[in-house]
């Protein structure tokens, strides 16, 4: 910041917070406001009206949608994200998004804002509902630390500058993830000196050592049947193309469970081998874990005969209670780099990996086979079938090349497969509670700007979405996405876990499934409506192509579309 343009007068622990989220490389501030921010407006206002540059803040209307967007747009930069929400109410409205950027792993500074004094205490009156309605007993961060990597009261406006650099550090650091900083009012109002300022730099990248690796590379070259079990590689930087040349270089099959959470493989890679697991475990003699924190269901499933080898930088995810891994070799060093020295040292070892890698097109054959006759039946079937919807979009995603962002349920394991995905960050699955979805993908749509956004969800997932309020994000930001609903009128996944465990039980036998009906609702593409959106009901195939295509189009001239599909199951 230019010293000219600099007034210490004035100067709290709202422009301390300011700094240290510039300094952390953050640029955009989401928000979902409450009376704590007035500092943090204040510094904001002044650097706006200075002209120095400063973060572009965002006002949302509801904590799910300021966080989601955090996570959809971290997700893509793979930066820490800033996040402002109201006391504890603010942060326990937030607090589902908040779990869900835990579990997809998004960086995230997550602040909001105890008193400290109740307005007994010298200096500004921080309002009496800090007095009546909003303290909590423990603090805030004492709420939010069973959901976040780290949580912390910042008790002095003299520590204020570096505990958000910390908290920023702490967030960006391997396993990524939310941390909670409770800011109380008083801080962020306190005097303060302006601070030395110093901008965090990238973190250092680690390694595993040449002996670890050899001792992988001695495995992998020797094995008959290796394969790759993996979830996220992806969401490393260079995941998707270091996974996709060691898999193809050294002829090792990749299974990308429904667990799969992002683009990990284009899925027509020859070694590709589908999400199902079963036909290939016990077969395989060496089964690599790339980032894939839960590969077997039960958890103590194990393979026949099968080496296992743990490519992780985190392996045991922290915020997971369970975990079984069953683990012969770890290596922790950051994956791109770790994948790119297995390679190597492999490849150095020699083999005929070329024909190994052949010996997965059978394999490969036989899935996309499989898909391309699913979709056959599903395209001649009566009605639109979820699969059919899938392949028009599939066919959209290729044209625009679009980035999918997915909350289905039981349509999530067809998503997967018949819209698919070629390119790296061109899928992401929804992590946690349901209703976060739209706002994540207005947060994808925030950082690819330009790039095509798709956003599927069920119509039991779209409902506990803040819709109005995401709509109107989508509408001020000016950030079109093309929202696709698989509605089958129910909560269909609540009924086949019921049907799990009481096969013929009393709701089976008097057709009485509580807990799944939906039937009541209201035509949903009707809430694009006071927002000026294209809007579509869509239950007769023969119309599905074109209801389709001007739903690009509008999209693609600016505006959300929401087309509500009523599919067959
Ligand atoms: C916040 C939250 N509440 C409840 C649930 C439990 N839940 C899981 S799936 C589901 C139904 C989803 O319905 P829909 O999106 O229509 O998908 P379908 O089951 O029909 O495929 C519910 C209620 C949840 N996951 N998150
Ligand atoms: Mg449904």
């Amino acid at each position: 910041m230019p010293e000219e343009t600099m007034t210490t007068q004035g100067y709290d622990g709202g422009e301390l917070l300011i700094d240290a989220f510039e300094d952390l490389g953050v640029d955009v501030v989401f928000s979902s406001p409450g009376s704590e921010w007035a500092p943090a407006w204040e510094a904001l206002a002044r650097r706006q009206a200075e002209g120095v540059p400063s973060p572009r803040y965002i006002d949302l209307m509801h904590e799910t949608v300021a966080v989601g967007m955090a996570t959809g747009y971290g997700l893509v930069t793979r930066r820490v994200q800033a996040v402002l929400l109201h006391a504890a109410p603010g942060l326990l409205q937030g607090s589902m998004a908040v779990h869900g950027a835990l579990l997809a792993g998004v960086g995230m500074v997550v602040t909001s804002s105890e008193s400290l004094t109740y307005g007994d205490g010298p200096g500004q009156d921080p309002g009496g509902q800090w007095y009546r309605n909003l303290s909590i007993v423990g603090g805030t961060h004492h709420v939010a630390q069973p959901w976040t990597k780290w949580s912390q009261q910042a008790a002095s406006v003299s520590t204020l500058y570096e505990l958000v650099k910390r908290a920023g550090e702490l967030a960006g650091r391997q396993p990524t993830g939310p941390v909670y900083l409770n800011v109380p009012l008083e801080v962020l109002l306190d005097d303060a000196e302006q601070p030395v300022r110093k901008q965090v730099v990238a973190r250092g990248r680690r390694a595993s050592v040449a002996e670890d690796v050899d001792a992988v590379a001695e495995l992998l070259a020797k094995a008959q049947h290796p394969i790759i079990i993996t979830e996220t590689a992806g969401r490393e930087e260079g995941g998707f193309e270091a996974l996709r040349a060691f898999a193809e270089d050294l002829g090792i099959g990749v299974i990308e469970p429904t667990s799969a959470v992002c683009a990990n493989l284009p899925k027509s890679s020859p070694v590709h081998l589908g999400g199902e697991l079963e036909p290939y475990v016990d077969e395989a003699d060496l089964i690599l874990l790339i980032n894939c924190r839960a590969p077997y269901y039960p958890p103590s499933r194990k393979p026949a005969k099968a080496v296992t080898v743990v490519i992780d930088e985190v392996p045991q995810r922290p915020h997971i209670v369970y975990q079984v891994l069953n683990a012969d070799h770890y290596l922790e060093g950051a994956l791109p780099e770790t994948l790119d020295q297995l390679r190597a040292a492999t490849l150095a070892r020699g083999g005929d990996f070329a024909a190994r890698a052949s010996g997965w097109r059978e394999g490969h054959e036989a899935w996309a086979a499989q898909t391309a006759s699913t979709e056959q039946k599903a395209l001649a079937a009566p009605g639109i079938d979820p699969v059919a919807l899938a392949v028009k979009l599939r066919e959209v995603v290729v044209a625009e090349q679009a980035t999918v962002v997915d909350e289905t349920i039981t349509h999530g394991r067809l998503v997967q497969r018949h819209i698919g995905w070629e390119r790296p960050d061109s899928f992401f699955y929804v992590q946690g509670g349901l209703g976060q979805g739209i706002a994540v993908a207005l947060g994808v749509k925030l950082a690819v700007r330009d790039g095509f956004v798709l956003f599927t969800v069920g119509d039991g997932a779209f409902l506990y979405n803040p819709i109005v309020q995401s709509l109107l994000a989508a509408k001020d930001l000016d950030l079109p996405v093309l929202i696709v609903i698989f509605n089958n009128k129910k909560y269909l996944s609540m009924k086949m876990n019921h049907l799990r465990f009481y096969p013929q039980g009393a709701a089976v036998q008097h057709d009485n499934h509580l807990g799944v009906d939906l039937s009541s609702q209201p035509a949903l593409s009707a809430f694009a409506a006071p927002f000026d959106m294209y809007a579509a009901e869509v239950d007769d195939p023969a119309e599905l192509d074109r209801v389709l295509a001007e739903a690009v189009a509008a999209v693609k001239a600016g505006t959300t579309a929401v087309l509500n599909v009523a599919v067959t199951r």
